[in-house]
């Protein structure tokens, strides 16, 4: 294998299509980050400022040139206010996601959203306690009539504090309290911290990162919990299934559409029209064996979660799918579809059809789904896709898929475990398991792809320490094998009898970006079932290699919660010594958590370690020598 392939990335898919868009003279995500170098230094340190016109502006980090800005903004200043605009730009990703399930929640009650439905009522009764909402002798539309409009009110600006806060262990919220940190209205935090870094607002550096935790908490425990939450009740709480994974999940005889983006408002829609008689009469009738839907980022892992349904591939992979010619029809809603992914799909036959009012792309066709059409829209794209099966030319389909289990939500851990996670915290009590690590986040084509998030498991379940992923994570180590019962082959003897106990794999598919809230209220209910909080437990998150804007907001939540993250890729922050003590050292003092930045992920996986051993050491619990 061509060794500059190989260095792109681990998996051998991407490798041979790497070679396949070579031949087909294709431009990929890898080549244009090569163009871009050397990348700016100063935005890389984050000491550039566009904030205003009297700029833009930059600091000499040498010292040597301006310390400065125009209106006399250093450099603490300027880093503490672009990570701020980071955080508050994920954050309002994810929360306007969630504000969407909302929207569709509110139509269902109104019978307008016709093809949607409350898959799990049960699931709808249970938040709406937690909203205050009595369901006794309602029916389930009117009980979701309720539930959107509190849920609305959560994004609004009356609130001091937002529903779902109940669910952090009491001396959690004692401490967001402390810090004049807890989340109000979930549109409130995003706007104040956009108020905050305007030019002659907060120009002191702590207060502005303070805010900037405020702002991630309400994604983490507003937006995106909300987001997880309706779509749980809309369309089914997951359930553990078998799938399949990899390039290799394209079917040469059949009409292939992917799925792209993050909302499964659209892909369900599209997944019934695929499923349905009549279509699938009209594909055999243009010649194709059948339908054939997958997925690629995050609204595959919403379909694979509760459907099965498979993952062609995670972030870098989403250029080099088309590549395989295969593809009849991609289908995206919003975040981290590539605006380049229009002119690749032009040197196929692969019509790109782009579904949201708020996300355009170029080379792409534009059908707008709203709830109230979503259903005939998909199946409107849907044939289309079929007619385009006919007008395919050669096809590459150069690996076999790789089964892989997913479908982990908290409910079925927690069923797994016999109805209570009190086994769990006896196996990290008796340290059979020694701890567990939230993995999340993307790729970036500075990190050969999935190699970062293979190796960290790998290193990580061989010391018994449970690993959950999202996201992209999640969708390379099932690449690699490692979502698999028999993969608890390759860990340490605790985790291998427990998984062998338990009939799981050692890597938990816990879904997409924003279902890495499952992974708050999951240790959220170890604390609560150990009377103590979240930062004091075995436990750390990590993000090896994450890109977007919305996993500085996942990272700043996760620590606001109080576990330990581990980044691979540096944030533009080394410009500001004071920015970087406080968010890797200073802010144990404040939230119990702090960063650490490891773009090795052996030494990342060691940090994990001793980190998880020093818990354990404090809760008097047995340790292991790291
Ligand atoms: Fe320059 Fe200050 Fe304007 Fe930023 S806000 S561009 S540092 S003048
Ligand atoms: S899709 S945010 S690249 S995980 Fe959620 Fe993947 Fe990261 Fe997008």
């Amino acid at each position: 294998m061509n060794d500059l392939f190989a260095n792109r990335t681990m998996t051998r898919d991407g490798q041979l299509l790497l070679e396949k868009a070579q031949r087909d003279r294709i431009e990929t995500v890898w080549d244009r980050f090569e163009n871009q170098l050397p990348q700016c230094g100063y935005c890389e340190m984050g000491l550039s400022c566009r904030i205003c016109v009297m700029g833009p502006c930059r600091i000499d980090p040498f010292g040597e040139g301006p310390q400065k800005g125009v209106c006399g903004a250093d450099a603490d200043i300027i880093v503490a206010r672009n990570l701020g605009r980071m955080i508050a730009a994920g954050a309002a990703s994810h929360s306007d996601h969630g504000r969407d399930l909302v929207d569709v929640l509110q139509e269902v009650a109104e019978g307008k959203a016709t093809g949607y439905q409350i898959r799990d009522v049960e699931k709808l009764k249970r938040v709406a306690a937690e909203y205050g909402i009595v369901a006794d002798g309602k029916d389930p539309a009117e009980i979701a009539g309720e539930l959107a409009y509190a849920m609305q009110e959560d994004y609004g600006t009356r609130r001091k504090s937002l529903t779902l806060l109940q669910r952090a262990p009491a001396k959690r919220r004692a401490i967001w309290d402390k810090l004049n940190i807890t989340p109000r209205g979930i549109d409130r935090e995003t706007s104040e911290m956009m108020h905050r870094t305007h030019m002659g607002v907060d120009n002191n550096w702590q207060t502005l990162l303070l805010h900037g935790l405020r702002n991630a908490l309400s994604d983490g425990w507003g937006g995106s919990m909300i987001a997880t939450e309706v779509s749980d009740i809309l369309f089914g709480t997951p359930q553990p299934a078998a799938t399949m994974v990899n390039v290799g999940v394209l079917k040469a005889d059949h009409v292939n559409i992917i799925v792209h983006g993050h909302n499964p408002v659209v892909s369900e829609m599209v997944l019934h029209a695929c499923q349905s008689e009549d279509l699938l009469q009209l594909a055999r009738e243009n010649g194709a064996a059948g339908i054939n839907l997958a997925g690629v980022c995050c609204t595959g892992n919403e379909l694979l979660m509760r459907n099965g349904i498979p993952m062609a591939g995670n972030h870098l992979t989403t250029e080099l799918v088309l590549t395989t010619g295969a593809v009849d029809m991609m289908i995206v809603d919003y975040q981290c579809i590539m605006p380049s992914l229009g002119s690749v799909a032009a040197c196929y036959h692969t019509k790109m059809i782009s579904t949201s009012d708020k996300a355009r792309f170029p080379g792409m066709q534009h059908r707008e789904f709203h709830p109230e059409n979503a259903a005939e829209k998909a199946r409107e794209v849907v044939k289309e896709a079929i007619e385009n099966f006919a007008d395919r030319g050669e096809v590459y389909i150069p690996v076999e898929p790789v089964k892989a289990i997913g479908g982990f939500s908290v409910e079925t851990i927690v069923d797994a475990l016999g109805g209570t996670p009190q086994p769990l915290i006896d196996a990290l009590k008796a340290g059979t398991i020694r701890g567990a690590v939230g993995i999340v986040g993307c790729n970036n084509p500075r990190i050969r792809q999935d190699f970062g998030h293979v190796t960290l498991t790998q290193k990580l379940i061989e010391n018994d320490i449970l690993v959950v992923d999202t996201g992209c994570a999640a969708v390379a180590t099932s690449k690699a094998g490692l979502k698999l019962a028999e993969a608890a082959q390759m860990a340490g003897p605790g985790l291998r009898e427990i998984c062998g106990a338990l009939g799981i794999p050692p890597v938990l598919h816990m879904g997409s970006c924003v279902d890495n809230v499952r992974i708050l209220v999951l240790a959220s209910a170890l604390a609560n079932a150990l009377g103590t909080d979240i930062c004091d437990l075995p436990i750390a998150g990590a993000a090896p290699e994450w890109y977007s804007e919305k996993a500085v907001a996942i990272g700043a939540y996760f620590v606001a919660s109080g576990v330990y993250t581990v980044l691979g890729p540096m944030p533009p922050i080394t410009g500001s010594m004071n920015v970087v003590k406080l968010l890797t050292e200073g802010l144990k003092d404040e939230v119990g958590a702090t960063f650490h930045v490891e773009p090795d992920p052996e030494k990342a996986a060691l940090a994990m370690r001793r980190h998880i051993e020093g818990k354990r050491a404090k809760l008097g619990l047995p340790s292991l020598k790291v």
